[in-house]
């Protein structure tokens, strides 16, 4: 009997144990940030819960209502929405949530009050809901000294002040993706137990990928760079081998195939959408922290003069008064912007740190000249 692979399936590394592990090694923490977790790992297996029995139980359908952003509210939208928000105020550690089916910032009351601000997207790729394609829960974490002071800057703050980010992917398994900014760990729901377990420890993002990823129907209104690269993509002139095209249209489930195979995706500008489609709180900064964790690198595209040296990119402004670009944006990243409204949108290109990298450089030229 091989008593390794014995202990493997019984010494079961589950989320909860994960997180205090981790925990116990900041002995002033009062586990507030565990208590957090299990509440939004709640939320998935609720949310989970009700995708899988979508169909049978006639949930799929429209609500009447339509969201902030005038798209179409399916009844899975509305009750995911509905079961995050309870679970993240019921857990007394959360003082601002921002959520995608929400107009305005929800400000919890003092008594239920945390340090926790929580940005999330309850059911993203929702236009995939019908068909069975997988969709998913994104999130991320900023935490603020004074929660009895909460205000709506908190949360307008820049990516790379999050504490925690993740997703959760309901395919054809349930996969939880997190980061507590010392890596990327992915954890698979265990029906059976109902517990999310240790799957994927320490996921590293493959330097350089073999497929891209895009909606290519927009391409008549791509700005220059972007349509150079999808070009290079399918016709390289380095000798390399042409890339393969994988668009589910999920950012999840798109972003999660990108994580584990490498790869770029990609949602730019275009002349109908010049600041893209995804929104920077809650798809942007969330699945950008996890890039970055995981070793990839994620990029915006929109800042203006960018120069690359070959050794990242870096922006500068013109000071009128010298007549000069002086240096104000070393080595941008996505996660630098700074949104000034909770459901602002931006392009995004993320993934592998060399594919990236080459996104960056066509950018950098295009300014250049
Ligand atoms: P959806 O509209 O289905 O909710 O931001 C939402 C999103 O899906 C992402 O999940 C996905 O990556 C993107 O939009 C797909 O947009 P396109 O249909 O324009 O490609």
């Amino acid at each position: 009997m091989d008593h390794a692979a014995d202990a493997m399936h019984t010494d079961l590394m589950t989320i909860t144990r994960f997180v205090l592990n981790e925990q116990s090694k900041y002995p002033e923490s009062r586990g507030d940030f565990s208590i957090l977790l299990s509440h939004i790992v709640l939320g998935c297996k609720f949310v989970c819960a009700a995708v899988n029995k979508a169909g049978l139980a006639k949930l799929i359908g429209l609500a009447g209502e339509t969201n902030v952003q005038g798209e179409e509210q399916k009844k899975l939208d509305v009750l995911s929405n509905e079961v995050f928000v309870k679970a993240l105020v019921s857990s007394g550690r959360t003082c601002i949530l921002v959520s995608e089916e929400d107009e305005e910032a929800i400000i919890v009351e003092p008594s239920k009050r945390g340090k926790y601000c929580v940005v999330f997207d309850p059911l993203d790729g929702s236009s995939n809901i019908d068909c069975g394609v997988s969709i998913g829960t994104i999130f991320g974490i900023y935490m603020i000294k004074d929660a009895g002071a909460a205000r709506l800057e908190d949360v307008l703050q820049p990516g790379k002040n999050m504490v925690a980010a993740g997703y959760c992917m309901y395919g054809s398994s349930c996969t939880l993706v997190l980061s507590t900014g010392s890596g990327v760990n992915g954890f698979t729901l265990d029906p059976s137990l109902g517990e999310f377990i240790l799957t994927h420890p320490d996921i590293k993002i493959p330097k350089k990928g073999k497929i891209y990823s895009v909606n290519e129907g927009n391409a008549k209104n791509w700005d220059g760079p972007t349509a150079k690269f999808v070009e290079k993509c399918k016709f390289p002139n380095d000798g390399s081998p042409a890339k393969s095209l994988r668009y589910i249209g999920s950012m999840v489930a798109d972003v999660h195939r990108t994580l584990l195979y490498g790869g770029v995706f990609l949602y730019p500008a275009d002349k109908k959408s010049p600041n893209g489609k995804l929104r920077v709180l809650y798809e942007v900064f969330p699945m950008s922290f996890l890039m970055e964790q995981a070793g990839g690198q994620s990029f915006t595209g929109k800042e203006r003069l960018v120069l690359s040296t070959g050794s990242g990119v870096n922006g500068f402004t013109l000071d009128p008064s010298l007549g000069e670009f002086i240096l104000t944006h070393p080595d941008i990243k996505a996660l630098d912007l700074v949104p000034k409204k909770i459901h602002e949108r931006s392009p995004i290109f993320l993934g592998s740190y060399d594919d990236v990298e080459e996104i960056k450089a066509l950018y950098a030229a295009e300014e250049k000249a």
